[in-house]
């Protein structure tokens, strides 16, 4: 009984149920939920995870794409009570291995479970096979690499002052960017996808008349090491005074060496800085007053529903005054409905972007106001 399997049932006697027939075979742990499954998946190697599709608050196929960012290897069966082909097709884009309609069948989970453990045993033997599958479909990614841009617009003058440029891939087991990241790290090819990133985004750059609109790009923390960025071989490099890199609040700089020094040479080839997802939580203000950059950029978790909660308003109308204070450019990000708007524009924010002016798309589209 060497083979472990992690059950994630929301549902007691179902649990139980589930619990009992896997016992006799394989050592089982079951849990009632998303956030008690991630913690088991953070302790335990398991050979495969059997999960129910509709668990409370999240969906097993989100839960799915969240352990496959960090477990690309995982042998993953799902249970259903309603069997719809958006979430069959999504369970078989995120690799999952089998798919079970309620109510099952002892026999039919033992069944499925058997194959799933076997599979995770030959996995560990046949590790460069499976790696050569995983490249494979990184490869595919890549290749089908597109940038969306979403526009960052100024309200009161009705004006665009910028796009952000967003990650995609035609790739569809990849689809979901943080899964297309979490592989190339996977497989060492940050420098890889980074480059691609570059290339893409100044195909576009190229295209765009107005030197007043600038362009945001997300900027991995890994990316900082690549000596082609802001080198001569470096494709931004030429539109360096129109591009304002996004550094995320929870990028662990300090994990690079000279980060910093890093920083400042590209500042000094003419790239603006920004702060992304500032407020997220993680390190709070400290990385803005250290890098002191030309844009902060508030979290979308303080801007939803900022109409609604005081406690909200008071956070961001005290961050923006006081990044303004520095002379920072405060950009408030994912704005959804137009109280939330309004709100922000009585705080004294002016910069907004999120889907109620427009979605990221691949074309440099006109914001709606
Ligand atoms: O971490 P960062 O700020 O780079 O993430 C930007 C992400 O937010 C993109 O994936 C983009 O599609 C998404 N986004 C942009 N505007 C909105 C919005 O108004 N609402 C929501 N929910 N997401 C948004
Ligand atoms: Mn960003």
């Amino acid at each position: 009984m060497d083979s472990k399997v992690l059950v994630i049932e929301d549902d007691v006697l179902l649990r139980r149920a589930y619990d009992r027939i896997l016992s006799v075979q394989h050592s089982v742990v079951s849990v009632g939920s998303c956030s008690d499954a991630l913690l088991e998946l953070s302790r335990t190697k398991f050979d495969a995870v059997i999960s129910d599709i509709d668990l409370p608050g999240q969906s097993g196929v989100d839960l799915l794409r969240q352990i496959r960012a960090q477990h690309q290897e995982m042998n993953f069966i799902f249970i259903t009570g309603c069997p719809t082909t958006e979430t069959a097709q999504a369970a078989v884009n995120l690799g999952a291995m089998g798919y079970l309609t309620k109510p099952v069948a002892a026999d039919a989970l033992n069944k499925i479970v058997a194959k799933a453990t076997s599979a995770s045993v030959s996995a560990k033997t046949t590790l460069p096979a499976r790696l050569n599958g995983l490249t494979h479909r990184f490869d595919g990614a890549l290749e089908k690499l597109w940038m969306a841009f979403q526009p960052i617009v100024s309200v009161p003058e009705r004006k665009v002052m910028g796009y952000e440029a967003l990650l995609r891939t035609a790739e569809p087991s990849l689809g979901a960017p943080p899964d297309f990241l979490a592989t190339a790290q996977h497989l060492g090819q940050l420098d890889r996808l980074g480059r691609a990133i570059r290339s893409k985004v100044s195909e576009t750059i190229a295209t765009a008349t107005d030197p007043d609109v600038k362009f945001f790009i997300n900027v991995h923390a890994t990316d900082l090491l690549d000596p082609q960025f802001g080198s001569d071989d470096c494709p931004l490099v030429p539109f360096a005074n129109r591009i304002v890199l996004e550094i995320t609040e929870r990028a662990s700089l300090e994990v690079i060496d000279d980060a910093h020094a890093r920083i400042a040479r590209l500042r000094k080839r003419g790239f603006a800085l920004a702060i992304d997802d500032l407020g997220a939580g993680y390190s709070g203000l400290t990385s803005v007053m250290q890098l002191e950059p030309e844009v902060v950029k508030l979290d979308m978790s303080l801007v939803r529903g900022v109409d609604k909660s005081r406690l909200q308003q008071q956070f961001v109308a005290s961050i923006s005054r006081a990044c303004a204070g520095l002379g920072m450019v405060v950009v408030t990000e994912g704005v959804e409905t137009a109280e939330e708007r309004e709100t922000l524009l009585a705080l004294g924010c002016t910069i907004h972007q999120g889907y109620l002016y427009g979605r990221p798309s691949r074309v440099l589209a006109a914001p709606t106001f």
